[in-house]
């Protein structure tokens, strides 16, 4: 199903498009999440000066974070077109062009496992309501040198950790992406060892500003942007901040992570944004923000390091 935005839509019927979408209250549903990605992929979802993507499924609700940037956000479009996700090939348009290939991404359930009292598989959708979903406004600065500011839905991955009460023996967590070549068709690529993984040590994983993030833009997150739940860990590199997990297991030795593994000399497992420190093939003192000429400069722990 293909949505078009006609050229000359006037204000009046997009209101009464939202309003219409607003009063069907979408199910967390298959078919919306297919129909986001599938709309993403013609690049003709997003009304202009608009927040919301047509048939998407809009949380309500959500309250906004003391913890989020007022720069300017990156457009929804930008946000699902220019994409890091090698599971759905190794371009930047690759995934939204394969998302096709990964949805729906439900049902899905994360486990919790490891060095936990409480172990437990969560449905999605449990997973979702388990604490107050926020809006975090976050810059996402990429280790090749690009920036995006998105306003990510989400909650804290500390709300999660208590739950699962961990053990004295708990020190990091590993992450695992959904392993699927099937609906992942990068996976088929020799381009890294599959699942991708990552980890935190506790105390980076219990910090307020790492969160799990479930939507974007006020709606689900878009396939492309790991959905159905990812994480986001503002003050590191992207590649720390691992799509589509289905797996958090709480461990005693740091854990493999998929980049510093591919790469240990160029990519660490600390990977903290730091400008003074150059990438062996380029500087990490500036960055491209997407949609802008101009470089700017990056800031120390990609500017949260106050927090
Ligand atoms: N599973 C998985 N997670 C991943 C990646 C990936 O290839 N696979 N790429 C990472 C990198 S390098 C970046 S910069 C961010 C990009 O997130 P975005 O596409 O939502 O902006 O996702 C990160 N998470
Ligand atoms: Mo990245």
């Amino acid at each position: 199903m293909l949505i078009k935005r006609p050229p000359d839509i006037k204000s009046s019927e997009i209101t009464q498009k939202e309003l219409y979408l607003n009063r069907r209250q979408f199910m967390l549903s298959a078919s919306a999440t297919a129909v986001t990605a599938g709309a993403a992929l013609a690049g003709l979802d997003v009304f202009p000066g608009s927040r919301q993507a047509v048939g998407a499924e809009q949380f309500a609700n959500v309250k906004k974070s003391s913890y989020s940037t007022s720069e300017k956000q990156n457009s929804f479009k930008d946000i699902t077109n220019y994409n890091n996700f090698y599971e759905l090939g190794p371009d930047k348009e690759d995934p939204a062009a394969n998302a096709k290939y990964f949805t729906p991404t439900r049902p899905w359930t994360v486990a919790v496992e490891g060095e936990v009292k409480k172990p437990k598989t969560y449905d999605i959708d449990a997973l979702t309501k388990l604490s107050p979903l926020e809006e975090r406004v976050y810059r996402l600065r990429c280790v090749e040198a690009w920036s995006m500011v998105i306003p990510w839905i989400g909650f804290p991955l500390n709300a999660l950790i208590k739950l699962a009460e961990p053990t004295g023996n708990a020190k990091f967590i590993q992450f695992v992406t959904l392993h699927d070549p099937k609906r992942m068709p990068g996976q088929k690529l020799p381009i890294m060892e599959w699942p991708y993984v990552e980890g935190l040590r506790m105390d980076e994983a219990m910090h307020p500003l790492t969160i799990l993030s479930v939507g974007l833009y006020g709606q689900v997150l878009p396939a492309q942007n790991g959905a159905p739940i990812r994480v986001v860990v503002p003050w590191k590199y992207g590649f720390k901040s691992i799509k589509s997990i289905v797996k958090i297991r709480f461990v005693e030795k740091q854990p493999p992570a998929s980049w510093n593994m591919m790469q240990p000399q160029e990519y660490g497992f600390y990977s903290n944004v730091n400008p003074e420190v150059d990438h062996p093939r380029w500087t990490q003192a500036t960055e491209r923000r997407i949609g802008e000429f101009l470089r700017r400069k990056t800031l120390m722990f990609n500017g949260y390091g106050d927090q």
